[in-house]
């Protein structure tokens, strides 16, 4: 951050503010991470956050410090806009285009309070007073840690805020595997562990809580598996029945796509997972090294995201999407 925009930020925090914290919908443990560990420093310097997200947040993060005040828009539209409305300042972390809110950008757009966007996706729109961006890094989360250090507070950041940044680094970083980690990202993962966050623990609270159903999902996703070996592609596809057989919950399905990955000279790999609600097949890509799969996905799937990993969604039939994946990949130089 440039020494003007630290200033800007210590000024808007000059004096106790009514502060929303936004993430994007559907948020992972780096937006849950971002906006919990936000939300802990801001308490602590006298301000009156409230963290208030899009949609409802996994599982399998419900254990997160704070978690429990988390307010939930799609669950309690009319307090939730009352919120936003009377916010003296806004956050939003982990992501960089207001439409990653849903429903929640009609009322975000009629704000005229000034906005602070802390985020590690590639181009970022234009709507921050202060736009901390960075694509170099590999989580929000380790970005707020420097935020906090930039604003002179490193020592505000204490074994509550430290297990939610360590929570986001953690699971954006697949466990400090993506090429991002960088010997700083140690550093600040020693430092916290050495504040007493549970370095072992929380591993445990996110990886190892699935349901006897989720495992069995698991299970199909990996059955109709589909390898493209010429391509070095893999994909996989799950449709509504197949959710609904496993009596499929919020956050069963993430993680599944970086299993094609696993697969001895697989680069690039996909999931199709129908939603047959808002009739769309929700799509994630993932891949190693420099096949961009932000790019494949903007140009062809409606989507984005980082070089190596990006959503996006198709309004064909599965066959057909999967079909129109298959011509793409094709025609692709892995
Ligand atoms: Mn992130």
């Amino acid at each position: 951050m440039k020494e003007q925009e630290i200033q800007a930020i210590q000024q808007l925090l000059s004096t106790p503010k009514k502060i929303a914290i936004i993430p994007h919908r559907s948020p992972d443990g780096d937006a849950m991470g971002s906006t919990l560990g936000l939300y802990h420093f801001l308490l602590k310097n006298n301000h009156q956050p409230v963290v208030v997200s899009p949609n409802e947040f996994p599982d399998f993060l419900a254990w997160m410090p704070g978690s429990e005040t988390v307010k939930i828009f799609e669950k309690d539209k009319k307090n939730c806009t009352k919120v936003l409305e009377e916010a003296d300042l806004v956050f939003t972390l982990d992501f960089n285009a207001l439409h990653r809110v849903g429903e929640m950008e009609n009322v975000l757009n009629k704000l005229t309070v000034p906005f602070v966007m802390i985020d590690h996706h590639q181009s970022p729109d234009d709507y921050a007073v202060v736009t901390y961006s960075d694509t170099a890094f590999g989580s929000t989360c380790e970005m707020l840690h420097n935020f906090i250090c930039f604003l002179g507070k490193k020592s505000d950041i204490d074994k509550t805020i430290g297990t939610c940044i360590y929570t986001g680094i953690l699971t954006d970083s697949g466990s400090f595997r993506f090429p991002k980690t960088t010997g700083t990202t140690h550093r600040i993962i020693a430092d916290l562990i050495d504040l007493g966050v549970e370095n072992t623990e929380i591993p445990t609270l996110l990886y190892d809580n699935s349901s006897y159903g989720r495992l069995q999902l698991l299970g199909k996703a990996l059955q109709n598996m589909q390898v493209l070996a010429n391509h070095k592609t893999a994909y996989t596809t799950l449709t509504q029945e197949e959710l609904d057989f496993f009596n499929h919950v919020k956050g069963d399905t993430e993680g599944i796509v970086n299993y094609g990955l696993s697969i001895k000279g697989i680069v690039f790999t996909a999931i199709f997972i129908e939603n047959a609600e808002e009739k769309i097949i929700k799509i994630s890509f993932r891949s190693q090294g420099d096949f961009d799969v932000n790019l494949f996905a903007r140009e062809h799937f409606n989507g984005g995201g980082h070089r190596n990993a990006a959503g996006g969604k198709s309004e064909l039939s599965m066959e057909d999407t999967v079909n129109k994946f298959e011509d793409l990949v094709n025609k692709l130089k892995i």
